[in-house]
């Protein structure tokens, strides 16, 4: 989509530290870490967000949290554990309006959510 920061990384328009790609999903490193490991997952074909899930193809859907999952075990976080977020809309602070899972790991997490 025209104007997509993320539709601009998964073109190669704009760089960006590739973890994992596949046929549907690219994942890469966050440009402001907020853990050892804080890699964003993103479907290849534009969904704005959470909200918008309902119109998207499944196995797109699918193969976002399989990505997840082998950036998980790429970065070594089976064993120790991550969290897995996706911001979706004004109260959650999405800031890119094109659905992402942050990855993020390495480190002792809050039990807290905010
Ligand atoms: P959210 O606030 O949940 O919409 O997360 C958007 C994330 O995108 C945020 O953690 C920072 C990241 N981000 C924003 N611009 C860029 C960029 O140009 N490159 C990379 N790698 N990450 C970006």
């Amino acid at each position: 989509m025209e104007n997509c920061l993320f539709c601009k990384i998964i073109a190669g328009d704009i760089p960006s530290t590739r973890v994992y790609e596949d046929e549907m999903t690219y994942a890469f490193r966050d440009i402001a870490p907020m853990a050892p490991t804080h890699v964003l997952v993103v479907p290849k074909t534009h969904i704005g967000g959470m909200d918008e899930v309902d119109s998207a193809d499944d196995a797109t859907l699918a193969a976002c949290l399989r990505a997840v999952r082998k950036v998980a075990e790429a970065e070594g976080l089976l064993a120790s554990g991550f969290r897995t977020i996706s911001n979706c809309g004004s109260d959650a602070c999405q800031s890119v309006r094109h659905l992402h899972f942050h990855v993020l790991g390495g480190k002792q997490m809050s039990d807290r959510m905010d």
